[in-house]
């Protein structure tokens, strides 16, 4: 029964938001193109679901079961080809991870294609609480995993509508968020962070596959998030993020892509750059004026749940995507 109530919504707020959203044409481009109408309270909606099934850490059964979901949505949207990449993986505590990278490929024989990509994984424990004692606590991460999921799959929703020129590969990267935070200090190292990239970036689903470019969204949904041009971003795909960041200011949202440099961030997109040689680049935020974190007031905290979403940011974010993917020529 609430399986159907849910289904319901779910097709109002589907409904509600059809329609298209026409733009002016570009000065070298006489044909007027249309960029599809990104739903954010559809993106909300996914981000919620995600954490339906509670703290999506590996070897749990919420992990398995949001798993098979987002593979199924991803089937559901009219992805070509699902691929399930199982994998195990130590980390750096000893443990052996049961993993699956999810990816939906869209138009699979255009040999043009972008990534879409986002980690899936909630990271195990709560080590940035401001309480000690939640230190151990799994994280609901509706923003540091659902948030970057749930935009994906509405510009997913939305392919199936409208092809764009070009291939574009959705990948949810597992076993990002199992890496040594501040209570293991001297451990931090970058090689425990990202697990499920680097195993992709080492076996591509795909043999010999290449692809444009790589966007990584990494927590885009928190309340007064805003992203600055990210360091390996900038060093490995200067000209991709001058795309995004463009496409940003063209929608009028500078003031969330916020036109300067950030920090260095050790995430997926690093591997993606490193290993895989794909220019890769990260859409994460940039707090410097936050004093618990430069991601976020929440970030590793048991409060990273589903009220600290804001559909504005969500929105911003889909909408600055859908605006760089349909302007994409082969
Ligand atoms: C480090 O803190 C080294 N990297 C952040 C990557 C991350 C964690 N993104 C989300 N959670
Ligand atoms: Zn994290």
């Amino acid at each position: 029964m609430k399986k159907l109530v849910y289904t319901l919504i779910l097709s109002l707020v589907v409904l509600s938001c059809k329609g298209r959203q026409t733009q002016a044409p570009a000065i070298q481009d006489a044909v007027e193109k249309a960029v599809p109408v990104f739903c954010a309270d559809s993106a909300y909606n996914y981000v919620r679901k995600q954490t339906d099934f509670g703290p999506r850490v590996p070897n749990t059964q919420a992990h398995d079961d949001c798993g098979i979901w987002l593979a199924a949505m991803l089937a559901k949207f009219g992805a070509h080809i699902v691929h399930f990449q199982n994998f195990d993986t130590k980390t750096f505590d000893n443990t052996t991870l049961k993993c699956v990278n999810i990816i939906g490929s869209f138009n699979p024989d255009c040999p043009t294609r972008i990534i879409l990509c986002s980690h899936w994984d909630s990271r195990p424990w709560a080590d940035n609480d401001p309480d000690p004692s939640k230190h151990k606590v799994p994280v609901d991460a509706a923003n540091d995993g659902a948030s970057g999921v749930g935009v994906i799959l509405e510009i997913a929703r939305q392919l199936q509508q409208q092809a764009p020129e070009i291939g574009v590969d959705c990948i949810f990267l597992d076993a990002e968020d199992w890496g040594p935070g501040d209570d293991y200090k001297g451990q931090h190292l970058e090689e425990y962070w990202g697990l499920g990239t680097q195993y992709w970036a080492k076996n591509p689903h795909v043999e010999g596959y290449k692809a444009r470019y790589a966007i990584l969204l990494d927590m885009v949904g928190g309340k007064g998030a805003s992203f600055s041009r990210e360091y390996y971003s900038e060093r490995f795909g200067k000209q991709v993020v001058d795309k995004v960041w463009n496409a940003a200011a063209r929608l009028g949202y500078s003031s969330i892509f916020v036109p300067r440099k950030g920090g260095a961030v050790t995430d997926d997109h690093y591997f993606i750059n490193t290993i895989a040689r794909i220019p890769a680049i990260d859409i994460v935020p940039y707090l410097p004026e936050c004093q618990a974190s430069i991601f976020g007031p929440t970030w590793h905290t048991t409060s990273d749940n589903i009220d600290n979403i804001d559909r504005k940011v969500l929105e911003a974010v889909g909408k600055t995507l859908l605006e760089v993917i349909y302007n994409e020529k082969p």
